[in-house]
């Protein structure tokens, strides 16, 4: 069955700013309490969006959360109006507020794993949400987001949701970000390739320095769960030293589309015996496996964190090339650029290259392919999609008076204790939710 590719972008949330909470992510600590720009942040996410789908590339957008979080200050013993709370949280612990104030839910890479209905027992697409649990603010996405994606996906002939895993490291998800689909057509079945940073139980090796956020043993749930065929699943260790020098996902180190796996040198553990079982399962599939691999000689993995050349998108274009979708700091790097000019003037799979700005969640280490969630949809599962999340210009224009009516271009710390934000951050959100069709999806809408 023919079947495409939708790429769901998060919408950045009018909390953005740099806190400095990710450790391991070597741009999310190094620009802590720098000043961020929410309305800038939102505006080249919505660009990037927007230009693809122009380009005839399908495109959603996934709403941002609820910030500062009260639920969740509540559940911590703050008590009183919502102001009170407010004020009690800035005065105990700021950076408690600054970790319930994150904007972290725009890389919905890591909002949940997605298996298209070509892969499931069930024939139906499957849904998992990431429990994110390396990061406290990053766990308390799960929720929320849930909601959310039974909110868009709601028709249960066609989608099947599962929660997060259990909140706890031994099951540490990280979503989309460390897995990949390989197949021939999309609509075709696929080999899905699941990355973990360690496995708990009986692992050899792991990263001394930075944690490895995602376990084998959550990839074997979110197997389980989807109903995929073990002939067709492989499991891959990223390789710990990479995590070391700031590979916090394998989504910095590697892209897939298609057929086609675009990687660093160093992206694996035991990479060739990985490649080979991937060409194997592939070739199983009557579909060819062709890895794109960088040569550490050539493209460092300093080079690969500094300008996330992996964490980019690979789009089939109807000619049957691809197209690769790299942030602006790759085109800075003489190095990564001459890599990319030589790339696409090669006979392979990849023949252009499109640059997005997206400096405010770079600086966060959120790239291209952080700040979208991939999944494969059949004409008929794409008509069950609640409409209102499709880009189109109606949407595109909605989207950025709204941002312009209700974001802030400035942004620090300080400014997260300051109620008005609170409020903002509501009124414009149940504007949203009526904008993109969604019903009620907030806590504070409850
Ligand atoms: O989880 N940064 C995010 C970046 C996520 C990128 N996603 C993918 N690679 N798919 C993270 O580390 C930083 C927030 C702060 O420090 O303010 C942050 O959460």
């Amino acid at each position: 069955m023919s079947a495409y590719e939708v790429n769901f972008d998060g919408l950045v949330g009018l909390t953005h700013h740099y806190a400095g909470l990710s450790f391991g992510n070597v741009a999310s600590t190094s620009n802590k309490n720098t000043p961020a720009n929410p309305k800038l942040a939102a505006k080249q996410g919505l660009q990037k969006m927007k230009t693809l789908s122009d380009m005839g590339f399908k495109q959603g957008v996934l709403p941002p959360q609820e910030r500062p979080h009260i639920p969740v200050l509540r559940q911590l013993g703050f008590s009183g109006t919502d102001a009170q709370v407010l004020a009690a949280v800035a005065k105990r612990s700021p950076q408690l507020l600054s970790a319930v104030s994150s904007a972290s839910s725009m890389w919905t890479a890591n909002a949940a794993t997605v298996s298209p209905s070509a892969d499931t027992a069930d024939g139906r697409v499957h849904f998992t949400v990431a429990n994110l649990n390396n990061k406290f603010h990053r766990a308390i996405e799960a929720d929320t987001t849930s909601t959310t994606l039974r909110s868009i996906f709601r028709n249960g002939t066609h989608f099947a949701h599962h929660a997060a895993l259990p909140q706890q490291a031994l099951m540490g998800d990280e979503g989309a970000a460390n897995h990949n689909r390989l197949c021939g057509e999309y609509g075709d079945a696929g080999v899905e390739v699941f990355v973990y940073g360690k496995q708990a139980f009986g692992g050899q090796v792991e990263p001394q320095r930075f944690p490895a956020r995602q376990t084998r043993e959550a990839s074997e749930a979110v197997m389980r769960l989807h109903g995929l065929d073990a002939g067709k699943t492989v499991f891959v260790q990223q390789d710990p030293d990479v995590i070391d020098q700031g590979v916090f996902h394998n989504d910095v180190i590697a892209v897939s589309n298609r057929n086609v796996l675009f990687h660093h040198q160093q992206a694996f553990l035991n990479q060739a015996q990985a490649l080979d079982e991937i060409a194997q399962k592939m070739s199983g599939l009557g579909a060819e496996f062709i890895s794109v691999e960088v040569p550490a000689a050539q493209i460092s993995v300093a080079d690969a964190v500094s300008t996330y050349l992996f964490n980019s998108q690979l789009l089939s274009k109807p000619d049957g090339k691809m197209m690769i979708v790299v942030p602006e700091e790759s085109r800075q790097s003489q190095r990564v650029w001459d890599y990319l000019s030589g790339l696409v003037s090669h006979s392979g799979p990849i023949n252009e290259v499109k640059v997005f700005d997206l400096r405010e969640s770079m600086r966060n280490g959120g790239g291209p392919a952080c700040l979208r969630l991939r999944v494969v949809l059949t004409e008929a599962e794409l008509q069950a999609v609640a409409p209102g999340v499709l880009m189109n210009d109606a949407l595109f224009v909605t989207l950025n008076n709204w941002v312009d009516r209700y974001y802030r271009d400035r942004l620090t710390e300080a400014d997260l204790a300051d109620p008005q934000l609170l409020i903002e951050n509501r009124q414009a959100l149940d504007e949203l939710t009526r904008i993109m069709g969604l019903g009620s999806i907030y806590p504070f809408q409850q």
